[in-house]
């Protein structure tokens, strides 16, 4: 198969070298690969495929030649690089928050909306870490009894905020075991041994930002603006893996064991359910896998048409760096690179 010439924005991040680790994994066609970053990571040296490159500063320069550029280095960069790399023939697979809910952009999960990859303009978006999982989870029902609502928790890990989170998580479990007193600097406040109920910015509707992109997303990525979603999005002490608590109302009665005669077969879903010898999807286990995992399966008492279930999924790799890559090879599959001949 050709390889292409792709570009990383964000290679030296936790979602940039899930990247390369997802890209040499599942051997993606790779004919050239830039590694970028800041400034500050300029010049240093990462391994592609055991060859070393370069890392280079990210200029606008940088996509020249480029066919396939995948970001991960903030909304902020994103909103200001996209743009050019696409200007400049590349098709960026954006993992920000920066062109989700731009209505010219796909927002993509191949499980489910594959085919809105064709109406690119240059730029696809990844949607967020905990939607992936949540509608991977939920489409294979929604399409067989119609979603009308959905009542979200989630416990999510530090990953999603980066590096510098893993480090203070590290940092502040030492200190606390060892009785120094910790300051924040990360999160707002202590997150070793604590439980925060806020992810990203407060919005004016008293919801924050992540609490809002499920919301939205789910509707983008579903086709579907009538189901009604409320979500708590709340961080744990936890490195890797996302965890969900998600009731869900449907259309008509649904029993335990049609769900999960469904999810049993649904791309990307693994079933985990089995109360009696305690087996259910665990944030430890899902880490560094790729599966969105489903267990806990059981009838809503307070509510009809109603099931809760618990979703797990590792929210670096299905959440991030996996999906992209996913939308990346689907494009190329479906020789969607230039859906309009441009
Ligand atoms: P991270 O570990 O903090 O890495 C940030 C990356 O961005 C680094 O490679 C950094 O390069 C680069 N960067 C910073 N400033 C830059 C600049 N001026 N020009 C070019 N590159 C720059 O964060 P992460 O966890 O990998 O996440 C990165 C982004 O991915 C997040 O901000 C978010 O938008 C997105 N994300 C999405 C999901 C999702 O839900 N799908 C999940 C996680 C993250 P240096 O090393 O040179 O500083
Ligand atoms: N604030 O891609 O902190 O919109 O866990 C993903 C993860 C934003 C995003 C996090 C975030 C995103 C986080």
């Amino acid at each position: 198969m050709k390889g292409f010439r792709l570009a990383i924005v964000g290679a030296t991040g936790m979602v940039g070298q899930e990247f390369i680790k997802v890209l040499e994994q599942r051997n993606f066609p790779v004919e050239s690969i830039a590694l970028l970053a800041s400034d500050r990571s300029a010049g240093k040296k990462l391994f592609f495929n055991h060859q070393e490159v370069e890392v280079k500063e990210t200029t606008p320069d940088s996509f020249k030649g480029i066919e396939i550029a995948l970001f991960s280095a903030g909304a902020e960069i994103s909103r200001y690089f996209a743009p050019i790399a696409a200007q400049s023939g590349a098709v960026v697979v954006d993992n920000s928050s920066a062109w989700r809910m731009d209505p010219k952009v796909p927002l993509v999960v191949p499980e489910i909306n594959p085919e809105d990859i064709r109406k690119h303009k240059g730029i696809i978006a990844n949607p967020n870490c905990s939607t992936i999982q949540m509608v991977v989870a939920l489409y294979p029902l929604h399409k067989i009894n119609p979603i009308k609502r959905i009542i979200a928790s989630t416990y999510q890990s530090v990953s999603g905020t980066g590096t510098a989170a893993i480090d203070e998580l590290t940092n502040q479990s030492k200190q606390i075991l060892n009785g120094q007193t910790v300051v924040p600097h990360v999160y707002p406040h202590q997150i070793a041994f604590n439980v925060l109920p806020e992810i990203d910015v407060f919005l004016d509707n008293a919801y924050t930002k992540e609490e809002w992109k499920m919301v939205e997303e789910t509707r983008k990525i579903m086709h579907d603006d009538n189901i009604a979603i409320s979500a708590t999005c709340v961080r744990v002490p936890v490195f890797i893996s996302h965890s969900e608590a998600v009731t869900v109302e449907f259309t008509n009665s649904i029993t335990p064991d049609e769900a999960k005669r469904i999810l049993s077969q649904a791309p990307g879903v693994k079933l985990v359910d089995d109360p009696a010898i305690s087996l259910y999807p665990q944030a430890y286990s899902a880490a560094g896998s790729d599966d969105v995992y489903v267990g806990r399966i059981r009838t809503d008492v307070s509510h009809s048409n109603s099931l809760v279930m618990w979703i797990v999924s590792d929210n670096i790799r299905k959440g991030a760096a996996l999906n992209t890559i996913q939308i990346a090879e689907e494009m190329i599959k479906r020789d969607w690179l230039h859906p309009n001949g441009g």
